[in-house]
């Protein structure tokens, strides 16, 4: 059947879904739902850390390949720095911008070094909005309240505490950087709903909303003139014999060479994971979100947390073959599209969270429901013409511009058709474990954003990272810049290196990839 064929049941099928009320899935269906079909319960993607401040927790076998590999140092690496700084930030996206505003602003020499150009990173593709309780009728507490019971009450209180009543003064610092969010008639912010979310709290830029937040902070990193590293990957850290964190060994990728930064606090804002493409998923991650932070902090001895969970996001587009992976943004689910199945059938609460939206929709292709894509994919339809009539002509170019011109380029109209989706890996719920200042169980390295774990339990809700990076990134740069202040700095060793050799020859791990990783193999060339 053409693909045209296979969309007739779609339109013929709208009118009767728009009186459809789907009825509430109870705690426990939501419970063997996951269990059955979200692929973190997949036993045998999962193997246990052999060694290393996680030793016996289980996590995929990506993340773990990645966490017992081997650094590409070599111990004897002359360490005279080629920079010494009070403050040196890994990571060109939201954290890693907003900690090094902050440390700057707070009188830190800081270095920003970033292994692609400043602002590649999963904030840039940021689409459909940022969750601050700024409505009237919302409050912090609403926030804290949706935020823990997305992340099934696993998450750190204290760092969700922080996150939700930091929230409006975020919102404010950013408005008088020059960002514009999108307003109502009346000039007060714009606020949407989010899966999981009682109220709608979503503040957005139409569907690029980090775009338009990256726009404004690589303006300000550039304006003030912040020493930039870019294409300079962070391969190492430096610690002094006490294991206190001392600076960072870079590698130059144009170059291929080391640079050695001494620092008296190192913050580490590498952002994710998805370009590990854990058990085969492809994914709606900037190709250099490869964990690289995760491996540097664990192999200094910080532990991580919430290792065993990642999320998917319900709507990767699954066709055309170009696009497979990238973000379709819940932002359609939250004006009313449907998630349609080969029957023509809603099957799953469109708003409900996303480890139950995407499991859902495994589970209708498992079953047979799914539809088969022209390249031989299987999915399900998101209705986006829905919007048009639910909202009026002209909704989805005027809130959604980037999807409506993403999908043009391969000759779909989404203001006519619906397109054909499936779960993409989008974020890792984990990370290195930090306190209320982002700093980890490794004095002096800190970690901000998506490299950061425990605020969202096992599963975030919509809107939450941009609103995490900026919080703990801003958090990051004051705590460090304050550190940096009243420190001397120590020296530069390889001790936690030569520590972590040392016991993976005594757990028996000899076969070690080299980690990190920095970019996925098929970006590699034959000489990089
Ligand atoms: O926070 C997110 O992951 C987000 C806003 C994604 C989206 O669907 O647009």
């Amino acid at each position: 059947m053409t693909l045209s064929a296979l969309q007739d049941i779609v339109h013929q099928t709208r009118e009767a879904r728009r009186k459809q009320v789907l009825p509430k899935l109870t705690p426990s269906e939501r419970d063997t739902l996951i269990k059955k079909f979200h692929p973190d319960c997949r036993e045998q993607a999962y193997r246990p850390l052999k060694f290393g401040p996680n030793k016996g927790q289980l996590t995929v076998r990506e993340l773990a390949a990645l966490l017992e590999g081997d650094s590409p140092v070599p111990y004897d690496l002359p360490l005279d720095p080629d920079h010494t700084v009070d403050v040196l930030v890994i990571g060109g996206g939201g954290a890693g911008c907003a900690a090094a505003l902050h440390a700057h602003k707070a009188g830190a020499k800081v270095l920003l070094a970033t292994k692609l150009r400043l602002a590649d990173s999963n904030s840039v593709m940021a689409q459909g909005g940022m969750q601050i309780a700024v409505a009237p009728d919302d409050s912090p507490v609403q926030h804290f309240l949706d935020t823990l019971k997305g992340g099934h009450f696993k998450n750190d209180r204290q760092l969700l505490k922080v996150m939700v009543e930091e929230g409006p003064s975020i919102a404010q610092w950013l408005l008088e950087l020059g960002v514009l969010f999108d307003r109502d008639t009346d000039g007060s912010l714009h606020v949407k709903k989010g899966g999981g979310s009682t109220k709608p709290r979503l503040v957005t830029c139409s569907d690029y909303t980090g775009l338009e937040i990256m726009r404004v902070l690589k303006d300000e990193v550039l304006n003030r003139q912040i020493q930039l590293l870019e294409f300079c990957a962070a391969v190492e850290l430096l610690t002094n014999r006490d294991g206190v964190c001392t600076g960072a060994v870079l590698r130059d990728l144009d170059n291929k060479r080391f640079i050695v930064v001494a620092a008296k606090a190192v913050i580490l804002a590498t952002g994710g994971i998805g370009r590990l493409h854990i058990q085969g998923f492809p994914t709606s991650n900037h190709y250099g979100a490869t964990g690289d932070g995760l491996a540097l902090a664990y192999r200094a001895g910080a532990p991580l947390v919430h290792i065993d969970t990642f999320q998917y996001h319900p709507t990767g587009a699954v066709y055309p073959e170009q696009l497979v992976g990238a973000l379709v943004t819940e932002g359609i689910r939250s004006e009313g599209g449907h998630l349609v199945n080969a029957r023509g059938e809603r099957f799953v609460n469109e708003l409900d969270t996303r480890d139950v939206v995407s499991s859902s929709i495994i589970r209708e292709c498992e079953e047979g429901r799914g539809i088969r894509t022209p390249t031989g994919r299987m999915g399900v339809w998101l209705d986006t013409p829905l919007l048009e009539l639910e909202h009026g002509a002209g909704t989805l170019e005027k809130h959604f511009p980037a999807m409506v011109r993403q999908y043009e380029r391969y000759g779909i109209d989404i203001r006519k058709d619906p397109v054909l989706i499936y779960p993409t890996l989008h974020y890792q719920n984990g990370g290195v474990q930090i306190d209320v200042n982002a700093e980890t169980a490794v004095p002096n390295l800190f970690v901000a954003g998506e490299a950061s774990g425990g605020l969202h339990g096992r599963n975030r809700l919509m809107g939450n990272s941009l609103l995490d990076l900026m919080v703990f990134g801003k958090r990051a740069g004051l705590t460090a810049a304050a550190r940096a202040a009243s420190n001397r700095q120590g020296v530069l060793t390889l001790q936690h290196l030569r520590r972590f050799r040392e016991e993976a020859k005594r757990y028996g791990v000899t076969e070690q990839i080299t980690s990190p990783v920095i970019l996925p193999a098929y970006t590699r060339t034959q000489d990089s």
